[in-house]
């Protein structure tokens, strides 16, 4: 049995000060039963907690960390910045650096502005989207998250469906009115949508990938035909690539999929793990961003240096080691067959969804293609397997809503380890 006095009390005291004890609400392990681990380092693949247990990372902060925890080269970025002052709310030469690495890197981005986060991100987007096309409503696809913005907490994915409230409270009558939603992999919905709607659309807002309803993959065409459905009805089509960009390729879902998106939002990895997020697209289409345009959008801490820094490094390393990506695809398949043969032997027909370094174990024997199908997951069983998988020394993802992101630290060795413990944690709960 693991021992977590420090965690427990800590989260004691949390509770007291602190919503619900946490910071973000997957975090409180409230759909896995138990009290939420207090982290206090990590290093490569390892997560160290207060209580100085040791665990596997699979969530690597739930992306960003895709080159281990720690990295010295980040770390000596972010060391000597931080000695010229953390933020000085002008310009810096780090972020045009960033700016021009991400415009390399990604096929559909002409300019680039940076905000705080993946949350930023998106409603900067669609703001841009509505005040460039002069129309109100968006479209987004249940089960996809896009940060707690207003718009966006209509059947979302992530944490709001992990506590079962994908429509929050809070969010106004008028607002929700102008978010429809279809179905994940269903384009009839959306060109349905479309009819009904005309010349009222501004955007369409899509994962690529979706990672916040566990990993799902798009069926061949699907992403084609969203290109197609704004193309005829001039919509403006946005990827928010938060968890994609930069981890399934250097140039996101995009490059691998090659359909490219008008805008795109991204989060996290271009902060190499510090607070940031970017969007970006079009010239035609960022221009009318403000000072240039009249879409006004602003920030003390966008562009930070430290971020920016961090980000460099992250971005540099990314662009220059290309074969990461398929290192990372081998120990994913590693992985993934490992699985596969666990599952055979405790003769479960269990479903893997997988994408390079992004996989999700779904506890169904369907095929899961949308959010209907993935909540016909068993999460009672999803909550002993996490627990179970913790006692076994690895720190999978606390919601079956949440994709799980390998890091290029998991080597051979490692990846073995997660696949015994995927084993021991199977044999225990069924
Ligand atoms: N909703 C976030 C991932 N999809 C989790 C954020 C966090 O708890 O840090």
């Amino acid at each position: 049995m693991l021992i977590k006095e420090k965690s427990k009390s800590l989260f004691a005291k949390a509770k007291k000060l602190i919503p619900g004890g946490v910071n973000s609400p997957v975090r409180a392990f409230k759909a896995v039963g138990g009290d939420p681990l207090f982290i206090k380092s990590a290093k490569g693949a390892y997560l160290y907690d207060e209580d100085g247990n040791k665990y596997v990372e699979l969530i690597n902060s739930w992306g960003p960390m895709i080159l281990g925890h720690a990295n010295e080269e980040i770390e000596h970025a972010v060391i000597e910045t931080i000695k010229k002052s953390p933020s000085f709310g002008a310009p810096t030469d780090a972020e045009v650096n960033v700016a021009e690495l991400i415009i390399d890197m990604v096929p559909s981005i002409e300019q680039v502005r940076m905000v705080n986060s993946g949350t930023e991100a998106t409603m900067s987007a669609i703001r841009l989207a509505r005040g460039f096309t002069g129309r109100d409503k968006i479209i987004k696809f249940e089960g996809c998250y896009h940060g707690h913005g207003d718009s966006f907490l209509i059947a979302a994915g992530s944490g709001v469906a992990t506590m079962g409230t994908p429509d929050s409270p809070g969010v106004t009558k008028g607002t929700a009115a102008d978010t429809l939603t279809a179905p994940y992999n269903n384009l009839d919905a959306v060109e349905e949508l479309v009819q009904k709607n005309k010349d009222q659309i501004a955007a369409i807002i899509i994962e690529p990938v979706a990672g916040n309803m566990g990993c799902v993959l798009p069926k061949k065409g699907y992403l084609e035909g969203l290109r197609k459905i704004c193309d005829n009805h001039g919509i403006i089509y946005i990827f928010d690539e938060v968890m994609t960009g930069f981890r399934l390729a250097k140039g996101g879902a995009q490059e691998v999929f090659n359909v490219m998106p008008d805008l795109t939002t991204l989060g996290k990895i271009i902060g190499g793990g510090m607070p940031v997020g970017a969007y970006g697209g079009k010239k035609e289409i960022m221009k009318y961003v403000s000072p240039e345009g009249p879409v006004y959008q602003a920030g003390t801490l966008s562009g930070n240096p430290i971020a920016m820094s961090a980000g460099f490094v992250m971005l540099n390393h990314l662009n220059t080691h290309g074969e990461i990506y398929s290192n990372l695809d081998d120990i994913a398949t590693r992985i993934i067959n490992g699985f596969n043969v666990n599952l055979s032997k405790v003769g479960k027909n269990y479903t893997m969804n997988s994408i390079g370094s992004m996989l999700s174990l779904f506890f169904t024997e369907n095929e899961v293609s949308d959010f209907e199908s993935a909540k016909t997951s068993d999460t009672d069983l999803f909550g002993r397997y996490f627990n179970a998988m913790l006692e076994n020394g690895v720190y999978i993802a606390p919601s079956q809503f949440e994709s799980l992101f390998l890091s290029t630290s998991i080597d051979e060795r490692i990846a073995d380890l997660i696949i015994e413990a995927n084993l021991k944690s199977l044999e225990r709960i069924l």
